[in-house]
């Protein structure tokens, strides 16, 4: 079989569940899920204020009547305010690790486990794994979803796993040459790492033997997904999850990447406008708010994500019948204001990409040297296309700035700089250096 092909992709016949028979399941399990949130003080009281009760959800529209959740909400109810099961209940804990200080802790029953890395499973068969093949996960073990909730998905799914976690870039290389790793699965970020030593170090990455491979857990471009592909022999699928939610598992692509399916029989997705909390026109771009309806340990109501991505509807050739996500844009809280224009990282790095010779490696640097926000990009120029004349350079770098003008509508400092000056990232990157609190006169 392909690796293309429609045919055994789908892991749960729910997955292609007409939206009609969806719709119901999902109110029942809203109202079960408002029961078992009577549980958690903060719900138990909203509901009160609001008059909700239980028995009164009865159609989908009833979800405006509840509230929202948000990570304010969480940090203020740290560690286990949201505990809707009894302690004893719970077999695992994550959390997610806040800029500042003390992570969002989250709690999972046996149960909710089971779910979980079936939900996996659902989005690595929807990409391509198959039982026989051996999957390398390069995400970190911890708090952090991303090792645990992939690792249990793989093996739902029968392959074998070479826990091998982030970071010792030189060993995952090693480990996918001496094992015949098929598919790996980390950040794009830490792929591009990896892609970026193998090419450094001489190994023809044709003959490797990866076939695919699962990023997520932070925002990515069609351009960097590209620019992967072109240095591993991958077939790269896009998977998108958070951990107040559940983790990776919340959509993920099917080979025919037209967008991230949804498993809405476990969550119920809204697209709304950050500032009026208004459903945005199906297809434009809103911030999803979603509602774990399944969950047992720790199940938000309307939780706002602040992940800014369009929601849409339609069938796609894999047969899957749930709404698709397209990638998200960029944090409701990443998004630079330049003068007046609204700007996301991604733009800048779908720019960049753009020009031949910049490489996918860049930092954003923000300044405010006197009242208005200076961007800096740099950017590593690829080894190809590096040069000691400085004509050469010098048209490269208005070659990328008038990219950056042309995308974005701003005007943005561009620095080049040699292959492999800046830092790589192992788990997600960090490339917004933001020192405008500095007040540099
Ligand atoms: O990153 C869960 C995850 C792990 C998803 C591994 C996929 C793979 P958190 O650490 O709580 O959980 O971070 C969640 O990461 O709100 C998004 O902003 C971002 N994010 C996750 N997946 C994607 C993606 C995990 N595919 C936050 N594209 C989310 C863009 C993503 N952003």
């Amino acid at each position: 079989m392909s690796h293309f092909s429609y045919e055994n992709r789908i892991w749960d016949k729910i997955e292609t569940l007409p939206q009609s028979e969806l719709k119901l399941l999902q109110v029942e399990r809203l109202r079960r899920t408002v029961e078992r949130q009577m549980n958690v003080p903060f719900y138990k009281e909203r509901y009160a204020t609001a008059r909700i009760a239980p028995d009164s959800i009865r159609s989908l529209d009833d979800l405006q009547r509840l509230p929202f959740t948000t990570k304010a909400d969480l940090r203020e109810n740290y560690p286990l305010g949201f505990l809707a099961a009894p302690r004893e209940e719970v077999v695992r804990y994550h959390g997610s690790s806040g800029t500042t200080g003390k992570p969002t802790i989250v709690a999972y029953t046996k149960n909710d486990l089971d779910i979980w890395s079936n939900l996996c499973a659902r989005f690595l068969v929807a990409g391509g794994l198959q039982p026989h093949h051996t999957v390398q996960i390069a995400f970190g073990y911890g708090l952090f979803t991303g090792g645990f909730g992939l690792h249990y998905g793989v093996e739902k799914v029968g392959a074998a796993i070479i826990p091998a976690a982030s970071g010792n870039t030189k060993r995952q290389i090693m480990l996918i040459q001496d094992m015949q790793t098929d598919a790996l699965v980390c950040t794009p970020s830490y792929a591009l790492a990896i892609a970026d030593a193998i090419h450094h170090e001489g190994i023809d990455a044709s003959k490797l033997s990866l076939k695919f491979a699962f990023f997520g857990g932070e925002t990515w471009t069609e351009s960097m997904r590209e620019a992967i592909e072109n240095t591993l022999p991958i077939f790269a699928s896009n998977n998108y999850g958070l951990s107040e939610v559940i983790g990776p598992g919340v959509s993920g692509e099917c080979v025919a990447r037209t967008g991230m399916h949804f498993q809405e029989d476990h969550f119920i997705v809204e697209c709304l406008d950050p500032d009026s909390l208004e459903p945005v026109p199906e297809g434009e771009p809103g911030e999803l708010v979603i509602t774990a309806i399944t969950k047992e340990a720790t199940p938000l109501m309307r939780y706002r994500t602040r992940d800014i991505a369009r929601v849409f509807g339609g069938t796609c050739p894999c047969g899957r019948t749930f709404k698709r996500m397209g990638r998200v844009i960029g944090r409701s809280d990443d998004m630079l204001i330049i003068r007046g224009v609204n700007v996301y990282p991604s733009q800048i790095e779908e720019a960049l990409l753009q020009v031949e010779g910049a490489s996918p490696h860049y930092e954003l640097e923000l300044t405010r040297p006197k009242t208005l926000d200076v961007i800096t990009v740099r950017v590593e120029i690829t080894p190809e296309q590096f040069s000691d004349k400085i004509s050469d350079m010098t048209i490269l770098k208005e070659r990328i700035s008038a990219s950056i003008t042309q995308v974005t509508g701003v005007h943005m400092h561009v620095e080049i700089l040699p292959p492999r000056s800046l830092k790589r990232f192992e788990g997600k990157a960090l490339r917004i250096n933001d020192l405008r609190d500095l007040k540099i006169e």
